[in-house]
């Protein structure tokens, strides 16, 4: 029986990563029907990371129907492959908070910290197996990438041990420098439109009936992006879809702090949530970099009865 596994659409590279280091490790367990795909386009980071390790990037597969899967880095339904409805989801394996009410795999690895690519590392430890050059590299990138060079407040001692495992048979050297390294190479945004930009890493949030989209934009230029454009892009959007808060975080991992864009009628309320004056429909906070700890319990706060 082939099992194929898979990360979300739109994938960052710790969904590619974990599901090309949950393929070799289920490998060496002799598990050789296990093979890695991907359900979406890659980002520049996952193509550098692979290519750099000569490691072929996981095969397109639109549509998941009739597959038997197993789901790493994710488990909201909104992310998940088209046609997972029809699929046989084996095993979950993910790093976020659980939403498994609509599915019953059968084995499920969670652990809220920094990066799924963490707990595959943990698996192969676990078992005392060598990891292969190639994906202890990719593995590594994922956990640097989405732990925001271990300094992420979802970052736990886990992390950091795996990273240390990795680190003795990649031998990147500075872990923070490698890191600042990892961030430039995705730091693509001239490249897109606004719209793009806004929805490149979005989520979309009800509570009771209150909508509010927040989307996340990692970037080392924050001052280099166009405000502006964003709010006119968020106004326009609102007029597509009224959302009660449409939100954008461009937040900085080296400087940890992050401009917030926010758009909409409650935006007063998040004022309060923040204790902070949003002028112009933007506010500078510093030490935020988190949407899933720091800004979506604000969120959930001013909207939960
Ligand atoms: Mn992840």
């Amino acid at each position: 029986m082939k099992i194929y596994v898979l990360g979300h659409k739109k994938p960052d590279l710790d969904s590619i990563a974990s599901a090309a280091g949950y393929e070799s490790y289920r490998h060496q367990l002799g598990d050789t029907n296990y093979k890695a795909i991907r359900c979406d386009d890659i980002n520049p980071l996952t193509e550098w990371i692979f290519s750099n390790f000569n490691t072929e990037i996981p095969q397109l597969v639109n549509d998941i129907s009739n597959m038997n899967v197993v789901l790493v880095d994710h488990t909201y339904s909104e992310n998940r492959a088209d046609g997972w409805e029809r699929a046989n989801i084996l095993e979950v394996i993910d790093h976020h908070d659980v939403k498994l009410e609509d599915i019953v795999p059968q084995r499920i690895t969670i652990r809220p910290c920094g990066s799924t690519c963490t707990l595959i590392t943990e698996k192969f430890v676990n078992f005392n197996m060598d990891i292969p050059f190639n994906i202890a590299n990719i593995l590594l990138a994922g956990i640097l990438d989405d732990s925001l060079g271990l300094k992420s407040p979802t970052t736990i001692q886990l992390d950091i041990d795996m990273v240390n495992v990795l680190n003795k048979i990649c031998k990147v050297g500075d872990i923070q420098e490698y890191s600042l390294e990892i961030f430039k190479k995705k730091d693509i945004w001239h490249t897109l439109a606004t719209r793009e930009i806004i929805e490149e890493d979005i989520r979309n949030i009800e509570i009771n009936g209150n909508w509010v989209s927040i989307s996340q934009v990692e970037t080392l230029n924050s001052e280099n992006m166009d405000t502006d454009s964003i709010i006119k892009e968020l106004e326009l959007m609102n007029i597509e879809k009224d959302f009660n808060l449409r939100i954008v975080m461009l937040t900085n991992p080296v400087e940890r702090d992050c401009i917030l864009i926010a758009v909409g009628k409650d935006i007063n309320l998040l004022e309060n949530e923040l204790a902070k004056e949003i002028k112009d429909n933007v506010v500078y906070l510093k030490d935020i970099v988190s949407r899933k700890k720091q800004v979506l319990p604000l969120i959930e706060k001013i909207y939960s009865v």
